[in-house]
């Protein structure tokens, strides 16, 4: 039924010269586009709407084709691709170009290799920093390796190097270490460097001992199997509760879990208080989860000592009723019937996995052609980008990329027109805040770096890269075998934006360009969101950076006798609804929160003197225009009509502060360089553009917001400092009360004119889930895009091939190719 292109072995078609294709019987084509449709469609034999047709590859020359292009599609003649007057030409393989040049030794910002951090684990093992066993399992009380991270080196030393006489600054990484064994325990960060030489490895600490205290750990895989161990023995008290409640689960069958990330362990260091709730999910496997089924019952582990033996449980819950003291409590409360009782439906259990089921629901029938492939793109003479190690070059940009495990995507160096744009722009922070009317889930919140936002573990093939696109390693530290895993992460690709980048019809013209792209593509996988980052180069000097949201949703268990609230299926008063969320499955409930990313965007206009401008886009009367540059006009001028005009008012930032997008006053925030100016005597400068955005709306007073404070502005700016790498520390949602990190201190009123500035840009969006969020939750994208502003004195596109077509007769057309056969 459904087959795909590879020479016709899997279909039984047949083929001659390798170039005949199938089609759908109304597949019209038009001749000018006939190439480029049919290279790369799949072979689509029958289908619901049936009826193929044999076509022939068919070759038409460029000429002929470019000039149906230029006649425009309105003149363009639509015939059958297997026009008799076309004799069938065989078709060739799109030539294929390698953008892969050799690679350099010396990668400044290249993620870092399995070997690089085999050396980094070696050098704390050989200065007794870790402890090594493998044999032995890690336990809380010992000092081990959480993450591997590349430290990039000090912008300064990296700017001598690459554009002054500086020399090498060599290939640095960081690593957080957990140290149970350390007295007290604590959280150690080093700096391990140089990598690229044999010997003489520093090891230098970047905190001071016992000053990150253990507590503000993330919950890793040692603490979680040490509390599910502590469970063992309460799981068989709360066995009659469990079969009764959940459909006779039991703790063995292996659809019944516990779920430990309920946000961070408590509020404070000295306290922590692991929440765990059950959850149905069939067949999981560790590092696995769905998180649609869970179950009104959860307790509390105090997992504050380093002894498991010394963890004591309280704080039981059954269906919000509680708190009891022990499994026994609940159970005595339970038999007794002093508790109201949940009894999920018999057979609800085997229900589970198949509303999971993220294949194709074969009790619907398919949609009209909905097995016919899609369109696709191919790249008739291979890609027009270039890729040396993790540097890439295209249409005039270049940039390096890497990834970090904790923090995510990231890109240096860019620049356009060998000119600096930027230095660093980086995904820093993901940070969400959950509400929910539930013991579990009332007030989840996450920061994911600690969790670790780049864990790549590969693409997915047909869903996450072009098949014309190119992959990158990137590698992460896996703390639990001690071994680096490296993966193809980082997508390259060049995208038809199969649009006008500009187009202009006029009096005696028509031309334009057609909008193609760079993207570079990373997906992660973490807990049950799937982020998509991507930044976007355009011909003209724009870059935009992009992070869509997918993946599953976090539900709460819908409890429809929840007192809290009235009954929704027959009652339409206020009451009937959830504060938190909509009701999303038999019983489920979508919670409600944000997804908040906070990138760092280290722009460099020029070079690194540059201030931060606000142009606001104001409106008022007359005189009020002219107010900020010549207050001596009082009245209007009298050529002005009316008495109200829009204006613009300039402001150069003086100190370090933080904005926030607010519709009714739009402005321009803009990086500008005042040693450099555009032919017209502007500031050379590059605008930052939010796209459609969210902005922190949580009230001060909530513990989390200092933890989180970058999220109260989209953008903020500072200057540039090596001590102010990130946008806030790893730990601060694991110590709330006690923060070291809170972005709010980073605005200590530097002066930030004339300086080398940071802009700290966070984005994104709330979210209600709805019906439609179950089972996966389609992408939501988010993003900000920098664009020049008075950086060039023209569009700067022309120094590109346009379309051009003038009744003077000047014809000019895009490049010229050959129709061929996609090349994989
Ligand atoms: C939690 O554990 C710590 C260390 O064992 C103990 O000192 C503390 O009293 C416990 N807290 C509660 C609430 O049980
Ligand atoms: C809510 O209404 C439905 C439909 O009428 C009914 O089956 C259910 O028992 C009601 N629940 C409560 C708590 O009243
Ligand atoms: C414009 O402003 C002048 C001076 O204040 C006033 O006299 C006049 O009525 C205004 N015109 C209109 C159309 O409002
Ligand atoms: C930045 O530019 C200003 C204005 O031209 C100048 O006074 C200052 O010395 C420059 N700073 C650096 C570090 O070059
Ligand atoms: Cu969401």
């Amino acid at each position: 039924m459904y087959a795909v292109n590879e020479g016709g072995k899997k279909t039984g078609l047949k083929i001659r010269d390798g170039c005949f294709f199938l089609f759908a019987g109304a597949f019209l084509l038009a001749t000018g586009v006939v190439g480029g449709i049919l290279i790369g469609i799949y072979a689509y034999h029958g289908g619901p709407s049936g009826n193929a047709i044999q076509v022939e590859c068919q070759v038409q020359s460029s000429n002929s084709l470019n000039q149906q292009t230029t006649a425009g599609p309105q003149q363009t003649t639509q015939k059958p691709a297997n026009n008799p007057t076309n004799p069938p030409t065989s078709c060739s393989v799109c030539t294929k170009r390698d953008p892969f040049l050799a690679s350099i030794d010396h990668e400044l910002f290249a993620p870092l290799t399995e070997k690089e951090m085999e050396r980094v684990r070696s050098a704390l093992i050989a200065r007794g920093i870790v402890h090594t066993d493998l044999d032995s399992q890690i336990t809380l009380k010992s000092n081990y390796i959480a993450f591997i991270d590349i430290h990039t080196p000090n912008k300064e030393d990296v700017l001598k190097y690459k554009y002054g006489n500086g020399v090498y600054p060599g290939r640095q990484a960081t690593a957080i270490v957990y140290r149970g064994g350390a007295s007290p325990p604590d959280i150690m960060e080093y700096v391990i460097a140089p990598l690229d030489k044999g010997d003489s490895l520093q090891v230098t600490p970047l905190s001071a001992p016992g000053e990150n205290a253990f507590t503000a750990r993330e919950i890793d895989y040692v603490e979680r199997n040490a509390a599910l161990e502590v469970l063992r023995p309460i799981e068989a008290v709360l066995l009659p509760i469990v079969r009764e409640s959940f459909d006779n689960a039991n703790f063995q069958s292996g659809d019944l879990h516990w779920w430990p990330y309920e946000g961070p362990p408590g509020m404070k260091e000295t306290l922590r208080e692991l929440k765990l709730q059950l959850y149905f999910n069939p067949g999981r496997k560790d590092g696995d989860f769905h998180l649609l089924d869970m179950l009104p019952l959860a307790l509390i582990v105090n997992t504050t000592s380093q002894t498991p033996n010394d963890w004591n449980t309280y704080d039981y819950y059954y269906l919000n009723q509680g708190p009891f003291g022990s499994a026994q409590d609940l159970l005595q409360a339970y038999n007794r019937g002093s508790i109201r009782k949940i009894k999920l439906p018999s057979g609800y259990r085997d229900t589970v996995a198949k509303r999971y089921y993220t294949g194709r629901d074969d009790s619907k029938p398919l949609r009209a052609n909905a097995f016919m492939p899609p369109p696709r793109t191919y790249e008739p003479k291979g890609p027009r980008y270039t890729i040396k190690g993790h540097t890439v070059g295209w249409m005039g940009w270049s940039f390096d990329v890497t990834t970090r495990m904790t923090r995510g995507p990231a890109l240096f160096d860019v620049k356009f027109q060998n000119k600096r744009v930027s230095y660093e722009i980086s995904l820093n922070e993901i940070a969400l805040i959950y509400g929910s009317d539930s013991f579990e889930r009332e007030n989840v919140f996450y920061t994911d770096a600690i969790y670790g936002i780049g864990y790549y573990s590969g693409t997915i093939p047909g869903v996450d890269c072009p098949e014309h696109g190119h992959l990158l390693d990137t590698s992460y530290y896996d703390a639990k075998t001690g071994q680096a895993v490296t993966t193809k992460s980082i997508c390259i690709f060049e995208s038809d934006g199969e649009g006008p980048l500009w187009r202009r019809m006029a009096n005696g013209y028509q031309s334009g360009l057609r909008d193609t792209c760079l993207v570079v593509r990373v997906a992660a996988t973490i807990g049950n969101y799937d982020y998509v980052v991507e930044f976007h180069f355009k011909l003209d000097g724009k870059l935009a950076t992009k992070v869509k949201a997918t993946g599953q949703i976090a539900t709460s268990f819908w409890d429809a006798d929840n007192p809290n609230h009235g009954n929704l299926s027959t009652d339409d008063s206020p009451s009937a609804r959830d504060p938190f969320g909509f009701r999303v499955g038999d019983f489920s409930h979508g919670i409600i929160h944000d997804h908040l990313f906070g990138f760092k965007v280290d722009l460099d206009v020029v070079d690194t003197n540059n201030s931060f401008e606000i142009i606001h886009f104001k409106s008022g009367e007359v005189a009020d225009a002219f107010r900020q540059i010549n207050p001596s006009i009082t009245t209007k001028p009298k050529y002005f009509r009316y008495n109200q005009t829009r204006y613009i008012e300039y402001e150069t930032v003086q100190i370090e502060s933080g904005f926030r997008v607010n519709p009714m006053e739009p402005k321009y925030w803009t990086v500008v360089n005042g040693n450099h100016r555009n032919k017209w005597g502007a500031k050379r400068g590059y605008a930052i553009v939010p796209m459609a955005t969210a902005t922190q709306t949580m009230v001060d007073a909530h513990p989390a917001m200092n933890a989180i404070s970058f999220t109260k502005y989209n953008c903020a700016v500072t200057k540039h400092k090596e001590s102010e790498r990130f946008l806030n520390s790893l730990f601060d949602a694991f110590r709330m009360y006690n923060t070291k990190g809170d972005f709010s201190t980073l605005l200590n009123g530097e002066g930030i004119v004339n300086e080398d500035i940071v802009n700290w840009v966070t984005v994104g969006f709330v979210h209600v889930p709805s019906s439609e969020d179950m089972p996966t939750t389609t992408a939501v994208e988010t993003g900000f895009i920098l664009k020049p502003f008075n950086f060039f004195d023209t569009t700067e596109v022309y120094d590109m091939p346009q379309v051009y077509s003038g009744n003077d007769g000047d014809v000019q057309k895009p490049p010229e190719f050959t129709p061929c056969l996609e090349n994989k």
